[in-house]
Parts: C-alpha cells; structure tokens; sequence
C-alpha cells in the first residue's frame, strides 16, 4: 500500500449551527422538531413556551446540523425575559447560519418579518439569512407566492422557503437550503448526540408543558420547575422529584386543586411522556411552592434556570 490514510479518501463533511428565531408562537420549536424528526423541544399555543436555548443536533451520513431554537420573547418585563433575551443573543454569537421564522397565516406577515428582522439585525453579522414561511397549511399558496416576492425585494434574505411545520411540508427542501450554506468542517458532536441539554432539562420541560396544557391564565407564566432529584434507581427505573414552584399563594391553591385532583392529573400526564421520553418506568413526586414574585427576582431565575440546564 502506498499509505493512503483516512484523510485522503476525501469524504469532506460539513458542520455548523443554526439559530432558529422569530416571534412567539410562530412555530419555532415545531419547526426544529419537524427537522429532527423527534419531539425535542416542547411546543403549545401559548406564547412564551420556550425559555431556554435548546440545541437539537440533526446528524446525516456527511453533514451535522445543531439547530438552536430559541425563546420568542421580544420586549422584556421581567427578570425571566431578561434571562430569555440573553439566551438569544448568545445563541446569535454561536451560530454560522440563521434560520427566521414567520408565522405566514396572521393578518400582515410582511410586518412581522420587519419587526423581527429590525429586532435583530445588529446580531446578523455577514451570515446566510434563511426565511421559513411557516403555516403554509393554513396561509395558502396565492398568499406565499407574491408574499416571499416582496420579501426579497425589501430584506437580505439568502433564500425564503414556505413550510408546514406541523404538517411536515417542505421541510426537506428547508433542509437542503441549509446543507448548502452550512460549512466544511468536522462534526461537533458524536452521530447519536440528539441534544447538549441532559435529561433532567427536558424532564423539567415536559412537566412544564403539561402545565402549560391543564391551566389557564397567568398560571403558565408564573410556573418554574425545578428538578431536585433525578436518580437511575435500575436499568428500568428512574426517581424524579420535582418543585413546582408558583408567584402566589392562590397559584398554588389552583394547581393543587380541590382534594389534590388538579395535581394528581397533572402528575399522571407527565410521568406518562416522561416515560415515553426516557424509555423507562417514571416515578415522579411533585411538591408545590411559593416564591413570591420569582419572575422578578435575578438571582432566583439567573440560578434556576442555569441549575436545570447546564450548557
Ligand atoms: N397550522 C399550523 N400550526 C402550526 C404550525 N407550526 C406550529 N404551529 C402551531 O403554533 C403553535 C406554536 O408553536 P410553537 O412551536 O410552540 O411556537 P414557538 O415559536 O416555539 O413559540 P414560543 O416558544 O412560545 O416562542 C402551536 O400550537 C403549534 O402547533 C404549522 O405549520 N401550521
Ligand atoms: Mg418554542
């Protein structure tokens, strides 16, 4: 043999990170699912679902995609969305390629895409801007078709593509946009990595997902959850113990709910997708707490949310 090695054979692989952004509820989340393939990140009507950078890695035979999706938060009233909007920013720092979305199916489309466009142009740098015009199900394509005309026209997009997220429409095509831009380079992570947040993040998430779900009102918003114990008890079994932790007294009687019903219900849904999740038996004890005003407090949010989800 003439020494030929494993770099010269010249397979050539390509690796980058993609930040999803936009507004809230435009799908982000339901896109970056639709791409991987598995429900990673958790998703509802609600605005506001995510908080935290989440990144969902896409691995293929010659390229690895991390997408990053991001909170939808725009304008800050609170400590936590402080939190949130520093969770974009570094997560704009990170990426080489950036992925909007929009929300294709509200009344004016074209004024959100400025809005967010405006909102985050000095994060934009040199890089390749990819529009998803997302709930194509719904806007129809005599909206979409003189829609994407004038957003090239008036914005820097590299390319705009129309998209179902939830019904998984087009989304290879969105995947082939963004292989091309991607980079030449090394993988970041190892092919069966699905995410860089551990289990105990997402065990956090889906418990707050259900709540988002089975309250109403301000309950949603004024919940943190907080992991205090996610223990492998066997190959098969895994001990969780979760805080719920709310703003007010009355907050905590609504969860609880009347004889510890709404709690119960609560508790029954999440270890039912926590098992689903982690592939093993769940069980789940759930303790309600008040910390008043926690959504204002820096230090209470900066410490929790980085103790559930270290990255
Ligand atoms: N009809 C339709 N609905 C969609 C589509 N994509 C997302 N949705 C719905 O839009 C809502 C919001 O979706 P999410 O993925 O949570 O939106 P998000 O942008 O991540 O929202 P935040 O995390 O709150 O910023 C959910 O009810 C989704 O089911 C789509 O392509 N078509
Ligand atoms: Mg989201």
């Amino acid at each position: 043999m003439d020494g030929s090695t494993d770099q010269n054979i010249g397979v050539t692989t390509k690796a980058g990170f993609v930040i999803v952004f936009g507004k809230p509820n435009a799908g982000k989340s339901t896109l970056m699912n639709a791409l991987l393939n598995f429900n990673l990140s958790i998703v509802n009507r609600k605005v506001q679902t995510t908080r935290n950078r989440i990144s969902g890695i896409l691995t293929e035979d010659n390229f690895q995609i991390v997408f990053i999706d991001t909170p939808g938060v725009l304008s800050p009233k609170y400590e936590l969305h402080k939190f949130m909007l520093s969770e974009i920013a570094s997560s704009f720092d990170e990426a080489d390629i950036l992925l909007m979305i929009v929300d294709a199916a509200v009344r004016n489309p074209f004024e959100d895409v400025k809005y967010v466009y405006e909102a985050y142009e000095k994060n934009f740098g040199d890089k390749k801007k990819i529009l998803a015009l997302n709930k194509a199900d719904i806007a129809g394509r005599d909206v979409l078709m003189p829609l994407s005309a004038r957003l090239f026209e008036a914005f820097g997009f590299d390319e705009i593509v129309p998209v179902s997220a939830l019904k998984k429409e087009n989304i290879d095509r969105l995947k082939e946009v963004i292989v091309k831009f991607l980079p030449e380079g090394h993988f970041f992570y190892d092919e069966e990595t699905l995410t860089d947040k551990p289990e105990k993040f997402f065990a956090a998430e889906i418990l707050r997902e259900k709540i988002l779900s089975l309250y109403h009102d301000e309950i949603p918003y004024s919940v943190m959850v907080s992991i205090q114990e996610f223990a492998e008890r066997s190959d098969k079994l895994v001990y969780i113990n979760a805080e719920i932790i709310v703003e007010r007294e009355s907050q905590k009687a609504v969860i609880i709910g009347k004889g510890g019903e709404s709690l119960k219900k609560t508790g029954a849904y999440a270890r039912k997708s926590l098992e689903h999740f982690l592939g093993k038996k769940v069980f789940l004890e759930l303790f309600v707490k008040v910390r008043k005003g926690w959504r204002n407090n820096k230090n209470f949010v900066k410490d929790s949310m980085i103790r559930n989800s270290p990255s």
